[in-house]
Order: C-alpha cells, then structure tokens, then sequence
C-alpha cells in the first residue's frame, strides 16, 4: 500500500486523464518558439492573470528567479517577509543570481502591511542599495498556507508603487487563495508587474510553472529563462499537463481545504499537539510539545506508520492536503499521529472523502 504523502502538495503523480493529455498535445521547440501547446498555456495564463503576456518556466522558483532577475540590477535590494520562499527554499539565489540584498520584514503568517514597509525603503543616496521589487507570497507557506487578503494587498502595493517600487507576487498557490477567497487570479494579479504560478503544486501537473506581466517584462524573463537554463524544446508535453489541470483541477481545491481543516480538528484533540497557525488553505502545521520529541524524530516514527511528513523546524511538522489523498487517509494519519504521541486517537471531526 503507498503511503500516505502529506510532504508537500508537489508529491501528487499525473491522474491517467492527464498523461492522455499530455500524450494527445502538440509539440514543437519551445526554444525555437514553435512549441503550440505552450504557446496555448501562455495566453491562457496571461488571459487568467490579465496581464499582456506569460512565460512557461520548468519550476516555482525559476520563476520567482527569473523575475527578480528582471526587475533588478546587481546591488539592488528585494524587500520581502523573512519567512518567504524566495529566502528559505531556493538556495539564496536572489544573491547568487541577481546580486541583490534582501530586506526580510516581520509580520503574522507571512504577511505584513503599508505601515511595514516605509521604514525599510531607502533614501535615494550613493551610499545605499537601491530599493527596488517587493514580493508578496500568497498563499504564504510558512505562514500556514495563509492568504492575503486584497484589501492589505492593495494598501501595500499602492503604499510601495508611491516609493517607485517594482512588484512581484510568488503565486506558487494562487489558485488556493482565489479558492479561499472567491476571488479571481487577475484580482490579485492587478496589483503586480509580474505574478507566478504553479502546476506541479495543488493542481497536480508533474512540474512547471509560468510568469505573467507586460510584453517587456516577459520578454526579459525569456532572456533571463534561458541564461538560467531553463528554456526547454518539447515542452509542450509539459504544458499539455499543465492546461489539463487548469480544466480539472482547480475547482476540487476546496476538498483539499476542507481535508486540511479536518486534519488540523484531529490533530488539535492530540494530548502535546497544538497548532501554531490558523488552517485557511491545504496546509496544517503543528507544534510538538516538549515530551514529544523533536519533528524529525516524530516524522522518522510517523513514516513507520507508512504516514510522511516534513519537519520545518526543531519542533514544527507540516502536512499538506493535495490529490492523493481522501477524507479515509486523513483519519488514518490523525490516528498514526496520535499512536506515535502515545495517545488514543479521537473521532475526526468533518472528515471527508
Ligand atoms: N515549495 C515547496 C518547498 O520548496 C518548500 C513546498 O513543498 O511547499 N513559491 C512557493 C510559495 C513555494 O511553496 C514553492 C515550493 C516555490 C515557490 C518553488 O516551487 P518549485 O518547487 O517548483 O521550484
């Protein structure tokens, strides 16, 4: 039996329905820009996002990456939450790529407000780094899966635009925060000069991503795409998966929410469980009390109970609802959570199939 995966939403295997699509696309060379399949995936993007034009990229964080390249010069500095993913997870490749400083700002759940970021914006002088892009996560990942609500995105971007500020949103996870919200991609988007988002994430294709933006932008993007590496020939097999999930995949999103509440409403009735942070998306994370142990070890006993998970700290796991898994998995991975804190499982609440 395979285990049940709560690593990561990125762990989901292509639905036989995708790899027919996949297999039915038409392809090209991309590099040579007659790839029809991902020329199809952009100007949908670019339609969802209402921007001028996308660009299919292999991963999230190039991405974030090929942006941030765009939009910066060397000796610039990115202003974003000390919590983001640009900071943690994609190898500090703001400095390594695109010689620039990052200016972390605090806040709950990866989110922070106007008031936040005048202080960090730097006088012009020849002395200081230039201030030049904020990044906005949303949903936030570290912060729980938590979304941005509008409202405090339009505050801080109109707030940063004054200061002559670029933007960019990492919307590796719009789709769940337009699911949360009922709002639409281009909502949120229409505050950016570029937006981001993912198909190997909760919509389930085996990899790619894309960046949308005005026509100049998106042209640099592609420049920087292929110094980065990551101009692909064929890729419309990829893109093929990726507009299959945008046709299948996004409305279901809300069973992925509504699995993570059940899971969080579980593991909350577990004896030295808590969670640290509101579940609002497809995300649970939770905190060991002291006579637990620490994350890694639990997740090592927690793989026994063929149950995975991911330690993000000394004491914090993360499990992240996605594809794979059903409403019967989530009370099987309360129940495995609790006999390896040594409790007696409880009913879970509201689990669904
Ligand atoms: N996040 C992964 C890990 O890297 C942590 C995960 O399992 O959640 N932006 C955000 C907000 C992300 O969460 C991720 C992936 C990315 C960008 C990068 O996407 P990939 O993995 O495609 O490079």
């Amino acid at each position: 039996m395979s285990p049940t995966d709560l690593r990561s939403d990125t762990v989901t295997r292509p639905t036989k329905a995708m790899l027919a699509a996949m297999a039915a696309a038409p392809v090209g060379d991309d590099v040579l820009g007659d790839d029809p399949t991902v020329i199809a995936l952009q100007e949908r993007v670019a339609s969802i996002m209402g921007k001028q034009a996308a660009c299919f990229v292999p991963s999230g964080t190039m991405a974030n990456q090929t942006a941030i390249r765009a939009h910066t010069e060397h000796g610039d500095e990115v202003i974003a939450h000390k919590d983001s993913h640009i900071i943690h997870y994609e190898t500090g490749a703001p400095a390594a790529l695109s010689g620039c400083m990052i200016r972390p700002l605090d806040g709950p759940c990866g989110l922070f407000d106007e008031q936040d970021i005048e202080p960090v914006i730097r006088p012009e002088s020849s002395h200081f780094p230039r201030s030049r892009l904020l990044i906005i996560e949303n949903t936030h990942n570290r912060g729980g899966g938590a979304v941005w609500p509008i409202e405090q995105v339009a505050r801080v971007t109109s707030r940063a635009r004054k200061h002559g500020l670029r933007l960019h949103l990492d919307g590796a996870r719009i789709w769940n925060a337009c699911t949360a919200t009922g709002l639409k991609p281009a909502d949120y988007a229409r505050h950016f000069d570029t937006v981001s988002c993912c198909f190997s994430k909760g919509l389930g294709a085996p990899c790619g991503s894309a960046v949308a933006g005005d026509r100049e932008i998106i042209a640099r993007i592609l420049r920087f795409r292929k110094m980065f590496g990551g101009a692909m020939r064929q890729a419309g097999l990829l893109a093929g998966a990726a507009l299959h999930a945008l046709d299948y995949h996004v409305d279901r999103l809300a069973d992925d929410h509504e699995r993570a509440r059940a899971l969080a409403d579980g593991l909350a009735e577990i004896p030295g469980i808590t969670i640290p942070l509101p579940v609002q998306t497809n995300m649970v994370f939770f905190d060991l009390g002291p006579a637990l142990g620490g994350a890694a070890d639990f997740c090592a006993k927690l793989k026994t109970h063929s149950v995975l998970a991911l330690p993000t700290s000394s004491q914090r796991v993360r499990m992240v609802t996605h594809l794979d898994i059903s409403g019967e998995q989530i009370g099987g991975a309360v129940e495995a959570v609790a006999q390896v804190a040594g409790a007696q499982p409880t009913a879970v609440h509201g689990a669904v199939r």
